[in-house]
């Protein structure tokens, strides 16, 4: 620890994070700072050209709601997300983002993201809030909007943030160590707006041996947003409501392209489509089990019934979708040869445009998607406010979006402010407002960062940062590198040791109690009061260990933290599922001892960590206008 300096960069506006949220945000406080002469700061693990969820790059934007084209009404909007969520959901957060997302989707075609037309110049729907790109360079593309309106100057790349700032219950920055060099970062800020993204590999993933790391999500967005805001001291929502997506067996290669645009439909190993053979059961999750889409978890859950009876394998018909639509153009020879070429072209187009590695599986299996069917499942859980999970920050709607019934429940300054002041969250970050996806979460974050200034003028004073927490920061956070050294050699395989544990025999053991305890891929989702407690029991054990974290590097010291912030997010999502006393989300997670759902449970499962203890609390869900 002796060779490390430490840095220091005080700023107005901190912005942890340069993912979708964080350049949304970077690109609004930029403006608003510059009017008010202000500094902002952004912070990100990796480089922004090519980080979190969008690194690869995406084949379609997910929300785009088209209020001014008139294609859709904003309750349009908040019915398709409510019912998707089984009820749970603030509407106020919903529409606060929906009523700007199409400007960020102009920003994006503005800035040179190729969004596909028709011969109209109409922009192409993979579904009805769906648009189709040619995405490989998405993100290339939003983070150079980032970077000219902040400047390099102001933005730190490859900094790991570890833990928030505080003093006392005011936070005041945020502490990292750079993952290149010898360096701690100590960034003092009157603000800060938390886009670290969701979690990914807190439970076991279907990949392992060769294919171990693959995941849907990004392995790299670690629990680090739940872990500052709830570190930080910020009431947490919807920590039970994990996002579990059907995606292409192994490669995790995403399916609303087939579903949507090639209509394509899914069958088991005995060529039944289980949406229509399971139909009855929607039934038993009224009112939602009647409403159009099926809301994705009762889609998977509907799924899971066939794989639970042995009806597997599940298989996306790509073949037989391809032929439907090519069908129409067989009086045309020549057309239809060259719509059967467009189709296989759009079908790679597809995964070589945001999961590269399932376009590799397929070219490696020999698959031809216009000739085999290919295989899907359920993917491990995830924690992603932005997709069709809600976990995230419970934060401050807008005060305009309030209604009287809803205004002292959901509304407290300013928008997508945490219960922190100070503290503004946006994508993954913030919770209960699902279905923001790419361009939702940089609508979120312009949204958060527009507020997060008017926060830092309303409250000029200089944060006062108390030494002697910096300090015991840098040793608690850096001590795996002491560890390390302390007792290498020790054992003649470094990777097994009697006196520490390596960041990824950690993760092991992480993943192992959540898949048996939590309702993992291993105990086909199923969970109940006393697994639940049990795996608790068992995280009590981890987190002791947690204090012999070792790391030879730089690199493994970020893998050791990753995993602390994991744990995190582990514990907040097993108390959650314990307090809510229902099965509401059927194919997330289903409790074999509460079985259905329950009237009085249609509300919000919140908690907080104050003092060193979980304090869980239940709020009201309050739907906005119906009118809206
Ligand atoms: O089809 C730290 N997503 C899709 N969205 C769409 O709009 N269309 C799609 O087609 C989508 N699909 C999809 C999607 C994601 C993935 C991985 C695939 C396919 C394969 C979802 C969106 O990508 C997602 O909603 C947004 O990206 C969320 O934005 P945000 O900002 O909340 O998260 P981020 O972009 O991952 O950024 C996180 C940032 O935090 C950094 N970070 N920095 C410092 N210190 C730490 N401790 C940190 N921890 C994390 C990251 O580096 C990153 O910059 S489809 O499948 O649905
Ligand atoms: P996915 O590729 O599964 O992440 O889905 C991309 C988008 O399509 C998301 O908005 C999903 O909610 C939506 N979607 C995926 N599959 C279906 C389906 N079978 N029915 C309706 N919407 C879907």
């Amino acid at each position: 620890m002796a060779d490390f300096q430490t840095k220091e960069v005080s700023t107005d506006l901190l912005i942890i994070g340069g993912g979708m949220a964080a350049c949304g945000a970077a690109v609004e406080a930029a403006y608003w700072a510059k009017k008010n002469g202000l500094k902002v700061t952004l912070v990100d693990k990796a480089a922004v050209d090519r980080s979190g969820a969008v690194a690869m790059g995406l084949s379609a934007i997910n929300q785009y709601v088209g209020l001014k084209d008139g294609e859709n009404t904003m309750r349009d909007y908040l019915d398709y997300v409510r019912n998707d969520l089984m009820g749970i959901t603030r509407e106020d957060l919903v529409a606060s983002i929906a009523r700007h997302v199409d400007s960020s989707v102009h920003l994006f075609e503005k800035w040179g993201l190729p969004i596909w037309t028709d011969e109209e110049g109409k922009y192409v729907h993979e579904g009805r809030w769906q648009l189709m790109i040619n995405g490989e360079s998405y993100k290339v593309v939003v983070a150079e909007a980032a970077k000219n309106a902040l400047g390099m100057d102001n933005i730190y790349e490859r900094i790991f943030i570890t833990e928030p700032l505080m003093n006392g219950d005011k936070c005041v920055g945020a502490v990292g160590f750079s993952v290149r060099e010898n360096v701690f970062y100590v960034f003092k800020a009157k603000s800060v707006l938390v886009a670290l993204g969701g979690a990914v590999h807190v439970f076991k993933p279907r990949s392992s041996g060769e294919g171990l790391g693959r995941a849907w999500y990004p392995p790299w967005n670690s629990g680090s947003s739940a872990y500052f805001t709830l570190k930080a001291g910020c009431e947490m929502t919807c920590q039970e409501v994990r996002f579990i997506p059907v995606r292409f067996k192994d490669a995790y290669g995403p399916v609303g392209a087939w579903f949507l645009l090639f209509k394509s439909r899914a069958t088991n190993g005995l060529d039944e489509n289980y949406m229509q053979t399971r139909a009855d059961e929607l039934q038993n999750w009224q009112p939602y089990g009647k409403v159009k889409p099926v809301p994705a978890n009762l889609r998977n859950w509907l799924m899971l019934l066939d794989v639970m009876e042995g009806k597997g394998p599940i298989f996306m018909r790509t073949e037989e979708a391809i032929a439907n639509i090519a069908d129409k153009y067989k009086e045309d020879p020549k057309g239809y040869k060259k719509k059967m070429k467009e189709l296989e072209s759009e079908a790679w187009e597809d995964f070589l445009d945001m999961t590269i590695s399932q376009a590799i599986l397929w070219a490696g299996m020999n698959v031809a998607p216009e000739e085999a069917k290919s295989e899907i499942a359920a993917a491990e859980p995830y924690f992603i406010g932005s997709h069709s999970g809600a976990s995230g920050a419970w934060v401050s709607g807008p005060e305009d979006l309030q209604t009287p019934e809803t205004k002292d429940e959901y509304f407290w300054g300013y928008a997508h402010m945490a219960t922190v002041p100070g503290i503004f969250c946006a994508g993954d970050a913030s919770g209960a407002s699902s279905h923001k996806f790419s361009s939702g979460s940089h609508a979120e974050g312009r949204i958060a960062a527009k507020a997060a200034i008017a926060y830092c003028v309303d409250n000029p004073a200089e944060p006062t940062v108390d030494q002697s927490v910096v300090d015991d920061l840098k040793a608690k956070i850096l001590a795996p590198l002491d560890t390390f050294a302390k007792h290498k050699g020790y054992s003649s395989d470094d990777t097994i040791h009697p006196e520490y544990i390596l960041p990824k025999m950690f993760m092991f053991r992480l993943q192992k109690i959540m898949d048996e305890y939590a309702g993992g891929v291993s105990s086909q989702f199923k969970t109940s009061k006393a697994l639940l407690e049990r795996g608790l029991y068992l995280l009590d054990f981890l987190r002791e260990d947690a204090e012999k974290l070792a790391a030879p590097d730089l690199h493994e010291l970020m893998r050791c933290w990753e995993n602390v912030h994991r744990m995190w997010q582990a514990e907040a999502h097993i108390r959650t599922i314990l307090f809510r006393q229902e099965t509401r989300w059927p194919g997330y997670y289903f409790r074999s001892d509460t079985p259905g759902m329950k009237d009085d449970w249609l509300a919000f499962a919140n908690c907080t960590w104050k003092n060193g203890e979980w304090v869980m609390t239940k709020r009201p869900v309050k739907y906005i206008h119906e009118s809206m």
